[in-house]
C-alpha cells in the first residue's frame, strides 16, 4: 500500500507505543492502559466514551464524566501528551440562544470533529429521548449549542471532517429511548448545520452467522479518516450474548463522494472485551471507540476507547495496516 495517501494535518508527536515484539495483531494496547482513570476528577464515578483533538500544539477534549449521582455529564479536558489529561471539575455548559434547545437533561458519548474553522462537539443529548446534539468550540471555552440534528431517538453522531460535495455530513444510528436492541448506521447532510435531510441506509448489522461481534447492533465511532482508499471507519458492534451485551470494534471503508457505499467491511474484529478493564466495571464487557488521533506521514492512529463504561483505553495501530485487513477480511 505504498500509495497510499492519508488525510490530516501533520502529528508527528502524538502519543504512541511500538508494536510489542510477540505481537501480530492490528490493533496493540497502550501497555499502561486505562489511559485515564474512572476518578481522575473528585465528582466522577467513571470516565469513559470520550473525544480528544490536537489543539494548539497539545490536546483538548470532550469526556463523558458520568458522576457520582450516576448523572451524565460531559467536561472539557487539556493535555500536552495526549496521556496526561487535565479534566476540569465542572460539567461543559453549552451556550444556547433557544431557551429549549439550551436546556441540559443529560450528555454522553460525545465526539469532536474539527471542520473549517472550528471544532464541532456532537454527542447523545437527551431531549425527550436521546438524540443528537450539536454546538461548535474555537477554544474550548465557549461552546455554542445548535440545533439537534435529528428527532429522538438517535445516537452516535459522527460528523466527517469536511463537507462533501458542498454539504456536512454525520453518519448516525437511530435508536429507541432505551438500551436498543437493534441498529444501523445512516447517513445525512446538510447545508448549513441546521436542516440535516437525503438520509442514506450506509450498514445493517451484520448476519450472525457471518460476523456475530457486530449481529445486533452497530454505530459510528470516531471520526472518520480520508485515505486514497475511501474513508476509513471504525465502529462498535455488539453481539447478544447469554450474558448480555458485548461491545466490540472493526472497521469498514466507505466510498469518498458516497459515503453511503460501504466499499469493504471486516468479518473479523480488531479489538474485543478482553483485558480486565474492558470486562469488569460498571457494564462488562464493551470496548467502544469515539476517537482517533492520526499522522498521514507514519501512517499511526491512536484510537481512544471507553472500557467497561468505566474508565478510557488508548490502542494503537497503522492505518495502511488497518486498510489492508479491512479489505483482506472483507465480508
Ligand atoms: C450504549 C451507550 C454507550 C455505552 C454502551 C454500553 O447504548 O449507552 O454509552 O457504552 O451502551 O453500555
Amino acid at each position: 500500500m505504498n500509495d497510499l495517501k492519508i488525510e490530516g494535518a501533520p502529528l508527528p508527536d502524538m502519543p504512541w507505543q511500538d508494536r510489542p515484539a510477540d505481537s501480530k495483531a492490528v490493533l496493540w494496547r497502550y501497555s499502561e492502559n486505562p489511559v485515564i482513570p474512572r476518578d481522575i476528577i473528585s465528582t466522577s464515578n467513571s470516565v469513559f466514551n470520550s473525544a480528544v483533538v490536537p489543539f494548539k500544539g497539545g490536546y483538548a477534549g470532550v469526556f463523558r464524566c458520568d458522576d457520582t449521582c450516576r448523572r451524565m455529564r460531559l467536561h472539557v479536558g487539556f493535555s500536552a501528551d495526549g496521556i496526561h489529561w487535565h479534566i476540569s471539575e465542572t460539567k461543559l455548559e453549552f451556550e444556547s440562544e433557544d431557551e429549549e434547545i439550551g436546556k441540559f437533561v443529560y450528555g454522553y458519548d460525545p465526539r469532536v470533529c474539527f471542520i473549517e474553522d472550528r471544532y464541532y462537539v456532537t454527542w447523545c443529548n437527551g431531549y425527550y429521548g436521546p438524540t443528537i446534539g450539536v454546538a461548535y468550540t474555537y477554544d474550548f471555552e465557549t461552546f455554542h449549542q445548535l440545533e439537534n440534528a435529528f428527532l429522538p431517538f438517535n445516537r452516535n453522531g459522527v460528523m466527517f471532517p469536511r463537507k462533501i460535495k458542498g454539504n456536512y455530513a454525520m453518519l448516525s444510528r437511530p435508536s429507541d429511548n432505551g438500551h436498543t436492541p437493534f441498529g444501523d448506521i445512516f447517513f445525512s447532510e446538510s447545508p448549513d448545520m441546521c436542516f440535516w435531510g437525503k438520509h442514506r441506509h450506509v450498514m445493517a448489522p451484520s448476519p450472525f452467522e457471518e460476523s456475530a461481534w457486530q449481529s445486533m447492533k452497530i454505530g459510528a465511532g470516531p471520526i472518520p479518516i480520508e485515505t486514497s482508499e475511501g474513508w476509513l471507519l471504525i465502529y462498535h458492534g455488539v453481539l447478544l450474548s447469554c450474558n448480555g451485551y458485548v461491545y466490540s470494534f472493526g472497521a469498514a471503508i466507505l466510498d469518498l463522494d458516497e459515503p453511503w457505499k460501504v466499499k469493504y467491511r471486516s468479518r473479523p474484529y480488531l479489538i474485543s472485551p478482553q483485558k480486565e478493564y474492558e470486562c469488569v466495571g460498571d457494564v462488562p464487557n464493551v470496548t467502544f471507540p469515539c476517537a482517533a488521533l492520526h499522522d498521514p506521514e507514519t501512517r499511526r492512529i491512536a484510537i481512544y476507547y471507553g472500557c467497561a463504561d468505566t474508565v478510557t483505553g488508548l490502542c494503537f495501530g497503522y492505518i495502511d495496516e488497518i486498510i489492508e485487513f479491512t479489505k483482506k477480511n472483507a465480508m
